[in-house]
């Protein structure tokens, strides 16, 4: 890992001079203020932290060190007569901040491809749980498992100087990304295939591999996990897996406790776990409607039956974005090259333009239009894979991308513990009589 390591030094020693000095100068300058709202509210619109690896815009979506999701699938080298980007050059691009060429990405397939055994200990704790526990319960237990591992663990022991923190936590993190594809693949034919495992391929690439030990080796099935995995890394630091990641590693957990604390929120139905949320919603629709091409009166209904029921329309809305996800028409696009008759993909469309304008009409909502999860299920089952509270297990395996690389420059920069103030309504009322201070310890 010597190449990529000594790039990183060079890119954290820069930023490192650079931030010192941008304190120095403007450390004192006031950078927003806080309303009652907003603290009350889950903090929205409230800048509380830094994360280099992403850059989320409320009208045009995500960029990744400044690039675009088309921008990505044009530059980054792809799998050999490949058309989508390999999630190992979106990693270099996230951690060094540069466009890598095609070797910088293979050579991350490499290290990814040799360092990818996974220690017995780790099966044996997905094995003891109940075969009918949730993907993601497994998922977690298996990172958690594989936390025996950790270097920066055991050197933290051993007693580490502050400034070399980040050395192995970037082993541990290039570490469980090598391992994580074959942990999520083991539950899925654990849970789903009886238990027939299938062995790496150690000729193919991350997520053409993931594909592989799932059991599809279809080249659209493979080219759909680059883009899948890709699309997913990253969405910039406020979200509640990377925000959690961020979090608990700000205490010095090690990035295998940070990252399983991040995914226990992936796995909520407001978070990642819409992915299966939109899929079971679509499937419950088809059977109450009676058919597998609902038209869009039929799907109108149904959309203001589940309004009136008081829940929420899966894969549809976003606490930052205020318009179509770009991750969802890049799912989109694929969907239109590799299948374009496919009846649950057309009615992913349909419930498209259906949805925004019911959601728009009741007013309160600030974003009617699809985030990334409003699609990615209809992909999966085309291609067969169609159990799905698996989906959110994918998502996770991705999401480890851009929460491991940043939890490399978090100990790069040396951020410090996080620690924001709270309130009691007790304080704010007297804050309000103008009897109490809201901040200060
Ligand atoms: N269906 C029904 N009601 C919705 C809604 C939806 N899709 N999206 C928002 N609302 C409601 C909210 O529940 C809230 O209602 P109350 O005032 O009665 O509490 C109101 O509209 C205002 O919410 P908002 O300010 O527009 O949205 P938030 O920032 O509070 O929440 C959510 C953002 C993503 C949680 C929300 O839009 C939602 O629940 N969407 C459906 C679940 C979903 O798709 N989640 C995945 C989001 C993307 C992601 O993280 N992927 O992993």
């Amino acid at each position: 890992m010597g190449i990529l390591k000594d790039k990183f030094t060079a890119k954290v020693n820069a930023s490192n001079t650079e931030i010192k000095n941008l304190l120095k100068e403007h450390g004192s300058k006031v950078a927003g203020e806080v309303t009652l709202a907003q603290i009350y509210q889950g903090m929205r619109g409230i800048t509380g932290l830094v994360t280099e690896t992403s850059l989320l815009d409320a009208q045009e979506g995500i960029r990744f060190r400044g690039y675009s999701i088309p921008e990505l699938q044009q530059q980054l080298p792809k799998a050999p007569k490949g058309d989508q980007p390999l999630p190992e050059g979106l990693f270099y691009l996230m951690l060094t901040g540069e466009l890598p060429s095609e070797e910088d990405a293979n050579y991350i397939t490499d290290v990814w491809q040799r360092r990818s055994h996974v220690p017995n200990h780790v099966f044996a704790a997905i094995d003891a749980l109940p075969v009918s526990t949730h993907p993601m319960t497994m998922y977690v237990v298996g990172v958690m498992a594989l936390q025996t591992e950790s270097y920066f663990a055991k050197r933290y022991a051993e007693g580490l100087n502050k400034k070399d923190y980040w050395e192995p936590v970037f082993d541990d993190a290039m570490i469980l990304l090598a391992r994580l594809p074959r942990i999520a693949a083991y539950i899925y034919r654990r849970k789903y295939k009886n238990s027939e495992h299938i062995h790496p391929n150690g000729l193919l690439d991350w997520a053409g591999n993931l594909a592989h030990m799932l059991g599809y080796d279809d080249k659209g099935f493979m080219e759909l996990m680059r883009l899948y995995m890709t699309i997913h890394a990253d969405h910039e630091g406020g979200n509640v897996s990377a925000h959690t990641t961020h979090l608990v590693g700000s205490a010095l957990s090690d990035p295998y406790l940070s990252y399983a604390a991040g995914m226990n929120g992936l796995a909520g139905p407001l978070h990642g776990l819409a992915n299966q949320e939109v899929i079971k919603w679509i499937f419950e629709m088809q059977e109450s409607l009676g058919t597998d091409e609902p038209s869009k009166e039929q799907i109108a209904d149904y959309v203001k039956k589940t309004l009136s029921e008081g829940k929420v329309v899966p894969g549809y809305g976003h606490a930052v974005l205020r318009k179509t996800d770009p991750r969802f028409t890049a799912q989109m696009e694929f969907g239109k090259n590799y299948m374009p008759d496919d009846k649950l993909v057309n009615t992913v469309w349909k419930i498209y333009e259906t949805v925004p304008p019911i959601l728009q009409s009741l007013g309160k909502i600030k974003n009617p239009w699809p985030n990334v999860d409003a699609h990615s299920g209809a992909l999966l089952v085309h291609y067969g894979l169609v159990e799905y509270e698996f989906y959110t297990v994918l998502f996770a395996v991705s999401r480890a991308l851009g929460v491991m690389a940043s939890l490399i420059w978090d100990r790069g920069l040396g951020f410090p513990l996080e620690r924001p103030k709270s309130v009691t309504t007790e304080q704010v009322k007297l804050w309000l009589e103008g009897k109490d201070q809201i901040w200060g310890e």
